[in-house]
């Protein structure tokens, strides 16, 4: 059923008793015993480092990626990453351009095929492993099913295990074995006409389009006193409040002050952090809410091209109700334009999701970890989930 993934060490769907501990599946190896060539590309292709600093090279990614990355199950929308997206999260602290991969054909060197990783400490249960997380493997559609897939993901695993790290975690809409965890998608609209237009959602039964958009109307401002952007000082503090509260979950990642300063940052239409500072402690910071942009392409839609979406990315509340921080997140949102609110179902976020009006979406996402099992052959529940992939 899974050629290529029966041959990986990954917990297989088959497996019965595992071990009850955690641990790596694949008996420890080092840097000496992986192969030093790079894996073989049919004639036509070769193998090119990414190099996202330059533009040129950024602008090529991204189309690739526009043209050819993830649909939804009915191919009415694709995600549209923009290259500055691209370069704020695959050029983070750590990364390396070894790590991202591509691949062209040799005679007009066209871009058709890319891979990338790059590092992260993730906590597994107790214990914190060095990993890598994988994303943005595409195929130009033009070259699919000819099991290029499988030599872009060996190619990215040697090369990560040739700087000695042996695990990773990603996450894919599609069934592969095994996830750790399910979670699904919600979605609250901030501009119910545009979703409606363009079939991202419908008019509920019984409902006018006027008492729809009152229905999803939200604050011009913020309402949380004390809310403003993150800034590069905050790091810190950020880094101790996020970690002690990712602390309740069993898969997720921590972050050092470095780590925080890059990817809780403000740079618009990319990614949006905002810190609660005490109004009666200045100087203290209580609570993040954070958010990303990720527009899909609209296909083959007469006015309208893209939708512009905002993904809920990490929160950590300890003196504001998580509910009231995220629908200050969504009003800064919907203030801005966006049309539509995603979120997944993980971390505590089953607590707001029904009061602030989301609605279940028709996509997962399965998260997976590579060389890794959970003892026992456990699976996590959306709740138990502490991570959030790009
Ligand atoms: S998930 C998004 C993945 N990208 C897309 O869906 C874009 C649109 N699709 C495509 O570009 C986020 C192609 O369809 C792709 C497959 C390239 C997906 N993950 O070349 P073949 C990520 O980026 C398996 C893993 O003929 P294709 C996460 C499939 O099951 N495997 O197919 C990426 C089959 O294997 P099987 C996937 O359609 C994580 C084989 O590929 C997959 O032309 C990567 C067929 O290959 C997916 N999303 O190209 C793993 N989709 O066993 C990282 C299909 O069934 C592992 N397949 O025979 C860790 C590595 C690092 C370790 C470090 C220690
Ligand atoms: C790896 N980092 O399917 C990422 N999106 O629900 C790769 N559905 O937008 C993993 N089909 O439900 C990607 N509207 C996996 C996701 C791939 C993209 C995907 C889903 C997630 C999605 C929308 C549009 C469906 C169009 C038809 C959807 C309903 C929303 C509605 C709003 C109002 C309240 C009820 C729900």
């Amino acid at each position: 059923r899974y050629a290529f993934w029966e041959t990986q060490p990954v917990a297989q769907f088959t497996e019965g008793s595992e071990p009850a501990e955690d641990g790596p599946i694949d008996k420890p190896k080092t840097v000496q015993d992986v192969r030093q060539e790079p894996y073989s590309l049919p004639d036509s292709f070769e193998w090119c480092v990414c190099d996202l600093t330059d533009d040129a090279v950024a602008h090529e990614v991204y189309e690739l990626l526009s043209n050819n990355y993830v649909e939804d199950d009915d191919a009415m929308f694709r995600f549209n990453y923009s290259a500055a997206f691209l370069k704020w999260c695959l050029l983070c602290p750590g990364h390396k351009l070894e790590w991202l991969v591509g691949v062209r054909v040799k005679t007009s060197r066209k871009l058709v095929g890319f891979i990338s990783a790059v590092p992260a400490s993730i906590r597994v249960n107790a214990g914190r492993v060095p990993m890598v997380e994988i994303n943005f493997l595409c195929v130009h559609k033009k070259l699919r099913s000819k099991r290029l897939a499988p030599v872009l993901i060996k190619e990215i695993t040697r090369r990560v295990n040739r700087t000695d790290i042996w695990q990773a975690a990603y996450t894919a809409g599609v069934l592969l074995p095994k996830p750790v965890a399910t979670c699904r998608y919600y979605h609250r609209s901030l501009n119910p006409r545009k979703l409606i237009d363009v079939g991202f959602s419908r008019l509920a039964p019984r409902m006018t389009m006027a008492r729809t958009i009152k229905l999803y109307k939200l604050p011009d401002i913020p309402v949380t006193p004390g809310l403003r952007e993150a800034r590069p000082e905050d790091a810190p503090k950020i880094a101790e409040l996020l970690n002690s509260q990712l602390g309740r979950y069993k898969l997720t990642q921590h972050f050092n002050a470095e780590e925080v300063a890059h990817w809780f940052q403000n740079i618009d239409n990319v990614i949006n952090a905002l810190v609660v500072e005490d109004p009666d402690s200045p100087g203290s910071l209580t609570d993040v809410v954070s958010f990303y942009t990720l527009p899909s392409s609209i296909l083959g839609h007469p006015q309208h091209t893209e939708l512009k979406a905002a993904y809920l990315y990490y929160t950590a509340s300890t003196a504001t109700p998580l509910k009231q921080l995220v629908n200050d997140a969504m009003a800064v949102a919907a203030a801005r334009g966006y049309d539509v609110f995603n979120a997944l179902d993980l971390m505590q976020n089953e607590s707001f999701l029904k009061e602030l009006k989301f609605g279940m979406g028709d996509g997962q996402l399965h998260y997976y970890l590579y060389n890794w099992r959970l003892g026992g052959g456990h699976s996590l529940q959306p709740g138990d989930v502490g991570l959030v992939l790009m």
